[in-house]
């Protein structure tokens, strides 16, 4: 379910989409949930035990969008875990209500907006941005409408008053599983990110006659700021800095760049040490366009600080992984989630599983079996040991 045939590629509202959402739909309405698509297109399926006298539930979720030519268990494998945890909770008989949620957009890469199916559940989506158009015009409210989404009300998608908490399960993308051979692990907190599309612009000119001294080489000054990015994240410990798109116009081999486009990707665990860094890359960016006598505009597209997982329902995930015969650990994530946007409007938890060789956001990324599996105990546990509590 792929955009691109021989490669997965699946952005927000894209017509794969509606695929995924065929057999995720099925899926639950196997189990007997009650489904409905919210005003963003996020997939929700709720299920309720028959016997249950009280309104609280769990959510439980993760995105179903994916980067260009991406691997096959970012985000979706959360989305399918906790449908089978659904499963689970009913042959367990818990007392607790659940609702799936399979968010719309969390990577950001069709308009540049990350999380936008999580925003509008949290009840922070920024109505501003429904103007903003992808690389072939469409707007994100078009898109919404293209997609055949009713124009409903975007209160409709915001999360039930009676939700007690979030929990998203996700492969860690990264090499510490790994590291230490464990299966699984709970999520401590979410590293704060910063995300910019910046702008050189100068004067396209003749590749052939226009002497070096007399260019306003968009490119140029681009590749040179790129290197001062790699430099400072270099020289600051725990920093990643990251230009992963670059677009130079009009991209003709003979034709000295009149502009150049590109991203800056920009995590910490500390938010002084993120936005530090920023200012200061802000600065460089600005003193290069000087010096070459071009001009520099740039726009923020996401500022997130870095969100600690709640502290009880994080004990309640590594009493579960000890339960489940693991060793328990807790991890800061270096990737965004959904979970970051949630820990917002309600408590919330993450259980990792280990990421084989920590690739992902590459068509090889991985998992093993037998991960899977310990994460399905572990989540299963931790519903117990969340239905006691609430009894
Ligand atoms: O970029 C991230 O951290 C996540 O994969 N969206
Ligand atoms: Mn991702
Ligand atoms: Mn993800």
């Amino acid at each position: 379910m792929t955009e691109e045939p021989g490669r997965t590629t699946r952005r927000f509202l894209t017509p794969p989409v509606h695929q995924v959402h065929q057999h995720l739909r099925a899926h639950m309405e196997s189990l007997g949930m009650e489904v409905r698509f919210d005003a963003v297109g996020n997939l929700r399926g709720l299920w309720k035990p028959i016997d249950s006298t009280s309104d609280k539930r769990l959510i439980l979720g993760s995105h179903i969008d994916t980067v260009p030519d991406a691997g096959a268990f970012d985000g979706v494998l959360g989305v399918v875990l906790a449908i089978e945890l659904v499963a689970s909770a009913k042959a367990l008989r818990l007392p607790l209500a659940l609702e799936v949620i399979a968010f719309s957009e969390e990577e950001g890469v069709r308009f540049g907006f990350p999380f936008i199916g999580s925003r509008a559940v949290a009840g922070r989506f920024d109505t501003s941005i429904l103007g903003h158009k992808d690389a072939a015009g469409i707007s994100i409210r078009q898109a919404i409408v293209n997609f055949g989404l009713a124009r409903e009300n975007l209160q409709g998608a915001v999360a039930d008053q009676h939700a007690i908490g979030f929990v998203e399960i996700h492969i860690e993308q990264g090499p510490v599983l790994e590291a230490e051979d464990l299966k699984v692990a709970a999520v401590s907190s979410i590293v704060g990110q910063t995300r910019l599309d910046l702008k050189f612009i100068g004067h396209a000119n003749h590749a052939g006659t226009t002497p070096m001294h007399l260019r306003h080489d968009a490119l140029a000054a681009a590749a040179e700021w790129i290197t001062r990015v790699e430099a400072h994240a270099l020289k600051t410990e725990g920093l990643v800095a990251t230009v992963g798109k670059l677009e130079a116009h009009p991209n003709a081999g003979n034709v000295i760049a009149g502009s150049a486009e590109f991203s800056l990707d920009i995590r910490h665990v500390h938010d002084t040490t993120r936005e530090t860094a920023v200012d200061e890359l802000l600065r460089e960016a600005g003193a290069i366009a000087q010096r070459r006598d071009l001009k520099l505009e740039w726009t923020k597209k996401m500022d997130e600080p870095s969100v600690p997982m709640d502290e009880r329902l994080t004990a309640f995930m590594s009493d579960a992984i000890e339960a489940a015969g693991f060793s328990a650990k807790a991890m800061p994530s270096g990737a965004g989630h959904d979970a970051m946007i949630m820990a917002g409007c309600m408590p919330t938890a993450m259980l990792f599983l280990r990421s084989p060789s920590g690739l992902s956001h590459h068509p090889d990324e991985a998992v093993r079996e037998e991960d899977v599996e310990a994460a399905l105990r572990v989540a299963e546990k931790f519903l117990q040991r969340l239905a006691a509590d609430i009894r």
